[in-house]
């Protein structure tokens, strides 16, 4: 007998898949309305979920336990179940078991669903049937079919500490900096999970600027500067204009990118670098690159209203993706109005109070961090609101030209359901004002 722990995406996603393989399980979920009940009844009638606080008895006759990667490994049913030797196993390795095609695995800090999105993309280019999954959204079981060729997986660190089994053609740890820290007991432990990848891969993309990361001769690099070896990838800058380059030769212009800032320029190395790794057509992935609107929510151009520009930059959720969001625009635009806060991540903002502090012409707050974020602002001129149709009324306020920006550096569960519920907010009220 199997135990299945949680039902979101995951848990639906393995339940299915076990049903399928005729492979007995009882499902669990400590909450008593959980996500996805309401399609597991409907898709498994006759199946009934155990809901509530987790209690021994759920392990039974189990000899091994799936579990999302939302219930950490401090929970009570977790700890239980090592004591009892009883494996505690992701969808991602259930995934592997069964998985015929090469696998590709991304993760990061920031800019996994970018780059995971975009090597999609080249692979499709490429004439190439690709499944795209993991942690970017539809889980990694669901994408499971016989005809796909690659099958591209965001991975998270919350399903790379329930992974102990993966065969990964290749993979890259894009960054690493200080996030879901309320899940480790320290920063090593999180920097162990994200490098626990590199344990899986035939072959590695290692970031040459990202300085946690260990350097591999054997590892196909990227990175800002020019590249060192013929197959590496990185960038040159000659006569002001700036190319992403493989070894000596010119992929394309970073002017022909529709994504704007440095970070990004990395994720498109990152992509090429993979990309390259499984034989792609340098050519093609270019063109893919251009082709490459990005994803809702991720420093996204929404409108131009009298004048001013507004970005939907909701998915930053930690400092650093709000620094290299207002790193972008500090380059393009002189007055920029942010909009941040909601629930802090334990990290030190400092540096990006300092960038505010020294860029930012004006900042509106909201959420739980919203008094604790004023206090740390010295220059800029600051409004607090208690909706997002306030923020951005207060903050269009603020300016007759420049950008205003939505980049919370801050999770949203205190006012949305989710980061993208609160950057569909930002967008209606944006589209609502004159
Ligand atoms: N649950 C419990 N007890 C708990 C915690 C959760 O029973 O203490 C139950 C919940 O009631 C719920 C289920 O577990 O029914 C939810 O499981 P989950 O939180 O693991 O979420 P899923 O719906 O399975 O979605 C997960 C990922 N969520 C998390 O890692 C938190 C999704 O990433 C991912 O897209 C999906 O699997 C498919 O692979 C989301 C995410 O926020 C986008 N990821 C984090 C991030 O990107 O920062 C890591
Ligand atoms: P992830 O899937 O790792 O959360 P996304 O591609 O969804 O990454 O981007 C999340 C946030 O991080 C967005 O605000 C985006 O603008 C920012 N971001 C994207 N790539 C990077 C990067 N390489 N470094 C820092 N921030 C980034």
């Amino acid at each position: 007998m199997k135990l299945v722990l949680g039902l979101g995406d995951t848990g639906l996603s393995i339940a299915r898949f076990l049903s399928k393989q005729h492979i007995a399980y009882r499902l669990a979920d400590s909450r008593l309305n959980p996500p996805m009940l309401d399609d597991y009844v409907e898709e498994f009638p006759g199946s009934i979920p155990v809901l509530g606080d987790w209690k021994q008895a759920l392990l039974a006759d189990v000899d091994e336990v799936f579990i999302s990667p939302g219930i950490a490994q401090t929970q009570s049913i977790v700890i239980w179940a090592r004591d009892k030797n009883i494996p505690v196993v992701s969808d991602i390795e259930l995934f592997s078991r069964f998985v015929k095609a090469p696998v590709i695995g991304i993760t990061g800090s920031n800019g996994k669903s970018t780059v995971t999105q975009l090597l999609g993309d080249m692979i499709t280019n490429s004439d190439k049937k690709v499944a795209v999954g993991g942690n970017i959204g539809k889980p990694a079981l669901d994408c499971l079919d016989d005809q796909i060729d690659y099958y591209v997986l965001e991975l998270s660190s919350y399903q790379l500490d329930y992974t102990n089994q993966l065969k990964l053609l290749t993979g890259v740890v894009l960054n690493i900096t200080p996030d879901h820290l309320d899940r480790y007991d320290s920063f090593d432990d999180y920097t162990d999970s994200k490098l626990s990848l590199y344990r899986y891969c035939q072959d590695l993309v290692v970031n040459l600027d990202e300085v946690i990361v260990p350097k591999k001769n054997n590892a196909k690099h990227f990175g800002i500067d020019m590249p060192k070896r013929a197959d590496d990838f990185g960038t040159v800058t000659c006569h002001g204009s700036c190319y992403l380059i493989k070894g000596d030769d010119v992929v394309m212009s970073v002017s022909e990118m529709q994504l704007i800032g440095e970070h990004n320029v990395a994720n498109m190395l990152a992509a090429l670098a993979l990309g390259d790794q499984i034989g792609l057509s340098v050519e093609l992935m270019a063109q893919s690159i251009k082709n490459f609107k990005g994803l809702e929510h991720r420093l996204e151009w929404v409108a131009k209203k009298q004048g001013v520009d507004y970005y939907n930059d909701s998915k930053a959720t930690n400092s650093i993706s709000t620094i290299q969001a207002l790193k972008a625009l500090i380059d393009k635009h002189e007055n920029i109005v942010l909009i941040a806060g909601g629930i802090a991540k334990e990290e030190d903002y400092s540096v990006m109070f300092k960038l505010i502090d020294e860029n930012v012409f004006g900042v509106v707050l909201i959420g739980q961090s919203a008094a604790d974020f004023g206090q740390s602002l010295n220059r800029p001129q600051v409004s607090y609101a208690q909706t997002m149709s306030e923020a951005v009324n207060l903050a269009s306020g603020m300016l007759n030209d420049g950008v205003i920006v939505l980049s919370p550096a801050c999770a949203s569960f205190d006012m949305f359901a989710n980061f993208e519920e609160r950057g569909q907010a930002f967008k209606d009220q944006v589209f609502e004002l004159s």
